[in-house]
């Protein structure tokens, strides 16, 4: 009887030794969890203008603001929560938003349409400043209309089928300008 109880008191410890391999499992519980809050989210905001790419970086999820100026990324994966929001267009100096979307929030907005984002025009070799080498090249599709097969669209900052001083214009007020000279 004694070496029963031994042997069956023997058996217990060995018992807690399995349990690791159990705890396992409630490792698993966490995707239960995940479903709740598996809601893909949405963010849109207003741009100066029609056209421009809003793209999440390193993602490929984009958008393009319509002619009301206005871009909706949708389907974002709820793990996506804080991440650059870079806006471009030809011939228009790229910005970066950092954007956080509250973990309660399924949907943020980032501008309205009243406060529009806007991009500086100019940067025509998209290279993050604009200065005399975006200059050069306006230059030479200067007072081209789209019907021209020079006419080049990322010129014509003004979309209004014409490359000329208008255009330059909005590019000399911004010249010298970096990407830094968005805050
Ligand atoms: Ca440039
Ligand atoms: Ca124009």
């Amino acid at each position: 009887m004694d070496a029963f109880l031994e042997a069956n008191v023997g058996l217990p410890s060995s018992t807690p030794t399995l349990k690791p391999t159990i705890t396992s499992s409630p490792t698993v519980t966490p995707s239960p969890t995940s479903t709740p809050s598996a809601s893909l989210r949405s963010i849109n905001g207003y741009v100066k203008g029609e056209g421009f790419k809003a793209e999440i970086e390193g993602t490929n999820y984009s958008a393009s603001s319509d002619f009301k100026g206005l871009f909706e990324i949708n389907g974002i994966t709820p793990s996506l929560t804080e991440f650059t929001l870079k806006i471009s267009k030809p011939g228009f100096l790229t910005r970066n938003i950092n954007v956080k979307i509250p973990s309660d929030r399924l949907s943020l907005s980032i501008s309205g349409p009243n406060s529009p984002i806007g991009l500086m025009e100019g940067d025509m070799n998209n290279n993050q400043v604009i200065n005399m080498e975006d200059v050069i090249i306006i230059a030479k599709v200067f007072s081209l209309t789209s019907s021209h097969t020079l006419y080049n669209a990322a010129a014509d900052f003004n979309n209004d089928g014409i490359i000329n001083m208008s255009d330059i214009i909005m590019l000399a007020k911004n010249f010298g300008k970096t990407y830094l000279d968005y805050q």
